[in-house]
């Protein structure tokens, strides 16, 4: 996969005041920019989460605080930029995007300074009409509309097996608000599948529109293929934080939200060059 895109991260959100224009050319820290002056956004809701699931502000911070957030930025768990974020951590030790500016400082809706967690699980099954058409699971995002993997952010402890399936099952199958379709058959057939792990596709940076200068996504993205007589059977059902659920078939047109296409593509051509999936 080429190295991580950052276009959505210098582009509009709904929630967001327009950003800095950063050109191209100017996207790399070790490049000169006098000229920068990125607007410097936190969502209210993040501020008022200080000490729950975010971070304290940067300025409330003692050096001993500071020193701390550096550490945990550079002991971050498997992350492949972990090194290039040592180089990304500022003078006074704030943290700083590992691809480069945003035209924001600030955490805007995100919680912590430096990464922020994600899990993301590609669901997938061979079209029931069509054996040859990957088709996947995809729910529709509330805030930008945009169609997206049901992935979600890794909680303070949780493990990123744990929120792969947690995600889906709330995301897809909304298991929190109830879902009568739901049966415990199902469901322990659909755990199984989680249990075995899934395939490995991404680990890293995702170009996401709420990235900032001083804070960003990072994800751990794993591909699950269900059998036809499981897939049949799954009663989606769009969780309260997705306006739908539904299966799709894997075009090369398709539009996903931030880095998803990316990482989907992995999965297409893995499944295209490999003997055909068994279903
Ligand atoms: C994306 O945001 C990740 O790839 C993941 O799909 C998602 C997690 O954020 P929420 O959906 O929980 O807002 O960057």
């Amino acid at each position: 996969m080429s190295k991580a895109s950052h276009v959505r991260a210098r582009s509009a959100h709904p929630h967001y005041p327009p950003r800095f224009t950063v050109e191209n050319a100017k996207v790399l820290w070790q490049i000169s920019c006098k000229e920068y002056e990125p607007v410097s956004f936190t969502h209210p809701t993040v501020v008022q989460a200080a000490g729950k699931w975010a971070d304290p502000d940067f300025e409330s911070l003692d050096d001993a605080s500071r020193f701390a957030l550096s550490q945990r930025i550079s002991l971050c768990k498997g992350n492949k930029n972990n090194l290039r974020q040592l180089n990304c951590i500022s003078l006074d030790g704030m943290p700083l995007n590992p691809i480069g500016r945003t035209g924001m400082s600030g955490r805007g809706l995100l919680g912590r300074y430096g990464p922020n967690y994600a899990a993301d699980p590609i669901v997938t099954r061979v079209h029931p009409e069509d054996t040859n058409v990957l088709q996947m699971v995809v729910i529709t995002r509330r805030d930008t509309g945009e169609d997206a993997i049901p992935g979600g952010m890794v909680e303070l402890g949780d493990k990123v097996s744990h929120t792969l399936r947690k995600e889906f099952f709330e995301e897809a199958l909304r298991l929190c608000e109830g879902n009568a379709d739901m049966t415990k058959e199902i469901a322990e057939e659909l755990n199984c599948v989680f249990d075995a792990g899934g395939e490995f596709v991404y680990s890293g940076y995702v170009d996401d529109p709420r990235n900032t200068d001083n804070a960003w996504i990072e994800t751990e993205v794993r591909h699950f293929h269900l059998k036809a007589d499981l897939a049949a059977k799954l009663p989606l059902k769009a969780g309260d934080d997705a306006a739908n659920v539904k299966w799709v078939d894997i075009t090369p047109d398709m539009e996903l939200y931030a880095s998803h296409k990316d990482w989907v593509n992995v999965v297409h051509y893995r499944s295209r060059t490999r003997a055909v999936c068994n279903h």
